[in-house]
């Protein structure tokens, strides 16, 4: 088949959403699209296992523990799932680790930012998952097969991860005035990072027209953002917390709740490297990495020998 031949099958294939599959031909283009943003999703799961890790042997009881752990696994999944989604692409994950090791790929802002109590915990599945679903929801219905079928099972664990995480900042709702106080605190800093998770305006963003032409994207990062925040606020009202925006408020006219103006500087600051703890971050990666490096050997040693074996 001709390459004009070849590139109109696929077009015809995303407009009829037909799933685009590993084997299939694709522009370079979009192919290079979904490495950037599988591997950069991938990179995110494992990355945020971090900050919610620092809190496994603080966890308040044994049930909360028994939770936490359960989810710091999900994201370790949910990373092993998209790598190997991204994978079916043509790239290694070798390459793939090399590339976040080296600053070269990004990470999802939001696990920049410390988590400094366990309030910050709860905070993180309410408003970090929650807000990572109303992202990944329309993504189950992407154009790349095997990034779709991935992203069904992350969505069904990420909706526990909100749930869980609501449930236990509601424990501390109804609790003294000191985790009441937690709470608070804890919104207090979570929501405005969670809210950038989004992206940039759809103005600002550069890749957004190819993706939503590819049916990569479905939805815009401000449309998103806006039914994020519209979702939030009732069970904001419910926790009996602030939300951290003198601007928010519901606007009849739109249907929808009006909200301040997003500090971009320091949205761009922590996506270029700044952030509180963008380093740290990187570092631990980095260090989990070379401390299993004996893993790996071991591996190839004995996968090695079961090949001389059959030969
Ligand atoms: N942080 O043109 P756009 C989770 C970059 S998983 C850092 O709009 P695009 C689960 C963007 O890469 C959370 N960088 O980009 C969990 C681009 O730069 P590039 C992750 C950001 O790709 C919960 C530039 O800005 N979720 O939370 C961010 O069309 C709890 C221009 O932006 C996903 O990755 C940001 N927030 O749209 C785990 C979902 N936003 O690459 C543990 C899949 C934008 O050209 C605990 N990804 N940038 O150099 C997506 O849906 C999209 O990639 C967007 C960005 C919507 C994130």
């Amino acid at each position: 088949m001709s390459l004009h031949n070849e590139e109109a099958l696929f077009l015809k294939k995303i407009e009829q959403e037909i799933k685009i599959e590993a084997r299939d031909w694709m522009p370079e283009e979009y192919r290079k699209t979904l490495i950037r943003q599988i591997s950069q999703h991938a990179h995110s799961e494992i990355v945020g296992m971090l900050p919610e890790g620092a809190w496994i042997t603080r966890a308040p009881n044994l049930r909360r523990k028994l939770i936490l752990l359960a989810k710091v696994q999900d994201e370790a999944g949910h990373g092993l799932y998209l790598y190997s989604s991204a994978e079916t692409l043509g790239i290694t994950r070798d390459e793939l680790i090399h590339q976040l090791h080296t600053g070269k790929a990004k990470y999802s802002s939001i696990f920049n930012y410390p988590t400094l109590t366990w309030a910050d915990i709860g905070a993180i599945g309410w408003l970090v998952d929650g807000a990572a679903i109303m992202n990944q929801v329309m993504l189950c219905r992407t154009s790349y097969g095997p990034y779709a079928r991935a992203m069904v099972k992350i969505c069904k664990e990420e909706s526990f991860h909100q749930r869980q995480g609501y449930e236990s900042l509601l424990a501390l709702s109804k609790g003294s005035d000191q985790q009441k106080a937690m709470l608070q605190d804890a919104v207090n800093r979570w929501w405005w990072p969670s809210i950038m998770m989004f992206g940039p305006s759809d103005s600002e963003s550069t890749n957004s027209e190819k993706s939503m032409l590819w049916k990569i994207k479905r939805q815009s990062n401000d449309d998103l953002r806006q039914r994020f925040v519209d979702a939030t606020v009732d069970q904001a009202n419910i926790l009996g917390v602030t939300l951290p925006d003198p601007a928010l408020k519901w606007n009849e006219a739109r249907g929808h709740y009006d909200f301040g103006e997003i500090n971009w500087d320091e949205f761009w600051n922590v996506v270029k490297g700044n952030g509180p703890c963008n380093k740290q971050r990187l570092a631990a990666r980095v260090e989990a990495h070379e401390k299993g490096q004996w893993v790996r050997d071991a591996a190839m040693a004995y996968a090695d020998k079961k090949k001389k074996r059959a030969a």
